[in-house]
């Protein structure tokens, strides 16, 4: 497709237009244009959907122009570059995104009006870009919005899929997936790119040829890589950066063999093969995957992005490799694209002719790689059968890199056979396995953790001997959310009094929130505050009632766990908290009562039987606490289906308690704790990831601690006796009684009792019971401090202005100065 014309020469006079008005009367008269010619649609039209893709396509237009520029300055600064690899980007919804950061949210909503449209009813016909788990994904998301914003030459790469997330229906208490066709109804925010579309190999074996024993790879099925440009506008500063998603898409020789053997049909299935590669998102949050199309995925990611740069490089400055490091930088988002590393080597050595010196030292100095986890059973490890199966060249390259890596240790540690063993990139056993994040530490120059905490432990722990070797290469970059879309986007009501009390600054520089806690002591203040909170929790009710079916208060406590299904999280510990209140009212124990509305979401990995049974767990005391006429508006425990980036839009400005209650040493970061806390929630939570730090900006007084810190956890591991904790705690003996009595699964006989099980083994790893007692002590104290309105206000607005260091714009300008060292560039003025 990138056949040039030969005798014309149109470009200046295609391309040269004059830029496009940003207000209400232009916006409505091309959001009229599009409706009408591009989607043709007439006065007949009732699809909401087709008035929102017109309204999106004008808004496109608008950012198609300064796309262009911010293209224009960045190839004529000739800048360095960073490249964000990502198997995940949650980017959830772009409109409203999109007008927000073009500075037309206004201008938008008159327009639609003049059509006699709501843009809150517009929005809700674009499905959430659910390329994303959960907190990793997500936060991908938040650096390319703050990467833009901080107008750094930054693009994200990352997989198309076909299918994101899944969506999450219950049936009967229990979760059932259902398929996330996103792409369904057309999505108008990529720009599909064939022109720039690149091979990926896969199979086949190396051979050597030549005097110098070059090595190549021959026999390779190879696959198309198509690329997908999604523009990422910065907040009204005329930048767009792009998010390029692959594709994978069949060579026109796939299945040639099988084409000319006679089989046609064989022919198109071996074509599937290959589209099959970006098919479907892997739907597990913080566990391995170990299929081998998902290793097909991350090599495909890894080498058609790499190629892109590379090719780019030749393009400009041929084959002279030696300012190449200094120029671009690759940022592998946890070990997923680490495979990158050996792709660079083989890049440079066989399709560039470097030797393996000259390789390595661009490769070691270009690649600096994120761990997102402690978890054991997320560290990555390829069998070494596999890889040489599908990507036996990088084998051979690990293989190299490995052997050289240890002749260093073993020169820096002479005789240290264990050492040597425990750094090896190749796990010796019954099989032979890679450890991704080995290769990930030893071929970059920076490794670091998601907040202090995290960082600390990987020293002490995980890469501990990694650490002793190359303490230099090891840094803290604690994670944030973008305050575009968690408050600017998200809660407008509040977003207006903040900008009426301190000004516009906080949207682009978030520490300004500071100036918001002298309010907290002004009493008009704190009423207009309690006045949007409350608002706010209406919006939930009335966006998430339907779904669950009760009636809830908007003036009980709104307390809430959104986050990934799993063990670690402690899901249970606060079903174990509702199940004990439920048991005070029914033993007449509701002196000093709050009225308290518990809502859970989250999505439990298809395979992952014990995050399922927990989500039943807790529909079915929903089911009996809900309809208990003792309980009426005391106590309501609601799950909320299908939660992803659009859901918590609604529900963290209407969150009034913000549950992050992990196991000490367990939460890496957390995100979405920054999200409550930016919008005025109080945080009840343990020493764990990034709430310590939010505990430390706040103050003690202003969060609800409890719990063990990671140290006692570690410690109490050996001697751990949930049974005598059961035993000394009378509150949670009566809660086991209740779970053990079947009161919460009349007619589903013995379904909790591996939940059961798992509170009273010794070899809980959560240590679910020993931290009960402190948590139900910390609940009281919230539920306390929430009965004294003026009070309670005075916290949430001092946690909204201690939020300030939550911004990824704080965190994107450390990875910048630390490990990128990109000079923004402004994008060309439009003409
Ligand atoms: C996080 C993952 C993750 N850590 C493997 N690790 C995956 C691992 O599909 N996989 O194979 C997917 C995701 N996700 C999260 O990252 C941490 O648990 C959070 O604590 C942290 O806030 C977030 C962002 O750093």
């Amino acid at each position: 497709p990138n056949k040039p014309l030969t005798k014309s020469k149109p470009n200046a006079q295609l391309t040269e237009l004059p830029s496009l008005g940003l207000s209400a009367d232009a916006l409505a008269l091309d959001t009229r244009r599009h409706f009408t010619y591009t989607l043709g649609q007439d006065k007949s039209s009732q699809s909401a959907h087709y008035t929102y893709t017109a309204l999106a396509l004008a808004v496109r237009d608008r950012l198609m122009e300064r796309w262009k520029n911010t293209n224009y300055a960045y190839d004529g600064a000739g800048c360095k570059r960073a490249y964000y690899l990502s198997m995940e980007f949650l980017m959830g919804r772009a409109l409203g995104n999109a007008v927000l950061n073009l500075g037309i949210t206004d201008s938008a909503g008159l327009a639609l009006k003049t059509l006699g449209l709501e843009m809150e009813e517009v929005v809700e016909s674009e499905s959430d870009a659910g390329l994303g788990n959960g907190g990793l994904g997500r936060l991908a998301a938040c650096f390319v919005d703050s990467c833009a914003t901080l107008k750094l030459p930054v693009t994200g790469y990352g997989i198309r899929y076909e299918y994101g997330m899944f969506r999450q229906s219950v049936e009967d208490g229990q979760q059932v997936e259902e398929p996330d066709h996103w792409l369904r109804n057309g999505h108008v925010w990529e720009l599909e790119r064939p022109e720039l579309t690149i091979r990926v190999r896969f199979g086949g074996h190396t051979d050597n040829y030549g005097e110098n024993g070059r090595t190549r790879w021959v026999n390779t099925q190879d696959v198309l890589a198509v690329p997908y440009d999604v523009p990422i506008p910065g907040y009204q500063n005329g930048t767009v950066n792009t998010l390029r998603l692959w594709k994978a898409a069949a060579t026109d020789e796939f299945g040639l063999n099988e084409f000319n053997a006679g089989d046609y049909t064989a022919s198109v299935r071996s074509k599937n093969q290959a589209e099959n590669i970006t098919m479907v998102l892997y739907p597990n949050d913080a566990s391995e995957n170990g299929k081998e199309l998902r290793l097909r995925q991350q090599y495909f990611l890894a080498s058609a992005s790499l190629q892109d740069v590379v090719r780019k490089w030749v393009h400009t400055h041929g084959e002279d490799f030696s300012g190449f490091a200094e120029k671009n930088c690759f940022q592998l988002n946890d070990t997923h694209p680490s495979i990158a590393v050996a792709e660079l080597m083989r890049l440079l050595i066989d399709e560039h002719g470097l030797g393996w010196d000259a390789a390595w030292a661009i490769t070691s100095k270009t690649m600096a790689y994120t761990n997102h986890t402690l978890l054991p059973e997320a560290l990555e490890r390829w069998s070494v059968r596999l890889f040489r199966q599908l990507l036996p060249r990088l084998l051979e390259i690990i293989f190299e890199i490995n052997a050289r890596f240890l002749a260093e240790v073993a020169s820096r540690w002479p005789g240290d056979l264990d050492r040597l063993g425990r750094m090896s990139l190749i796990e010796e056993g019954y099989e032979q396995q890679v450890r991704m994040a080995y290769l990930a530490i030893v071929g970059s120059f920076s490794v670091n953790g998601v907040a202090e905490l995290h960082s600390d432990l990987l020293k002490q722990g995980l890469f501990r001997d990694f650490y002793e070797m190359w303490p230099h290469k090891f840094n803290n970059k604690t994670n944030g959310i973008t305050p575009r879309r968690w408050l600017a986007s998200c809660n407008p009501g509040l977003s207006a009094l903040i900008t009426e009390a301190i000004g516009t600054g906080w949207t682009t520089d978030l520490g300004q929130l500071g100036k918001l806690a002298k309010y907290a002591d002004d009493k008009a203040f704190r009423e207009q505050w309690r006045k949007i909170k409350r608002a706010n929790k209406e919006r939930l009710i009335q966006y998430k009632q339907a779904e669950v079916g009760i009636v809830i208060n908007p003036d009980a406590m709104f307390d809430t766990q959104v986050k990934r299904m799993h063990e670690y999280k402690r899901q249970l510990l606060n079903v174990l908290h509702v199940i004990h209140l439920y048991d005070r009212i029914k033993r007449g124990d509701e002196g000093d009562w709050t009225p308290r509305c518990v809502i859970f979401g989250g999505k439990a990995a298809p395979g992952y039987v014990m995050a399922k049974r927990i989500i039943k767990l807790i529909n079915n005391v929903a089911n009996v606490v809900n309809h208990d006429a003792k309980v009426g508006d005391k106590l309501k425990l609601a799950f909320l289906p299908n939660y992803r980036v659009s859901a918590m839009e609604i529900i963290c400005p209407g969150t009034d308690l913000s549950e992050q209650i992990s196991t000490a040493g367990k939460e890496a970061s957390g995100t979405g704790n920054m999200k409550f806390m930016l919008n005025g929630a109080l945080t009840i939570g343990t020493l764990d990831g990034a709430n310590i730090e939010i505990r430390e900006e706040v103050g003690a007084e202003n969060f609800f601690l409890f719990g063990l810190t990671a140290e006692e956890v570690e410690r109490t591991r050996d001697r751990y006796d949930p049974w005598s904790i059961i035993e000394a705690n009378e509150d949670l003996r009566r809660v086991m009684q209740l779970l053990e009595s079947g009161h919460f699964n009349q007619f589903e006989p013995g379904i909790f009792e591996p939940i059961i099980q798992s509170v009273r083994g010794a070899w809980d790893p959560w240590m679910t019971a020993a931290d009960f007692g402190s948590y139900v002590d910390a609940q009281k104290r919230a539920a306390a401090a929430y009965r004294d309105p003026e009070h309670w206000t005075r916290m949430s607005i001092l946690n909204c202005a201690a939020s300030g260091k939550f911004s990824t714009d704080r965190t994107i300008g450390e990875y910048n100065r630390d490990i990128w060292k990109l000079t923004p560039v402004d994008a060309l003025p439009l003409g």
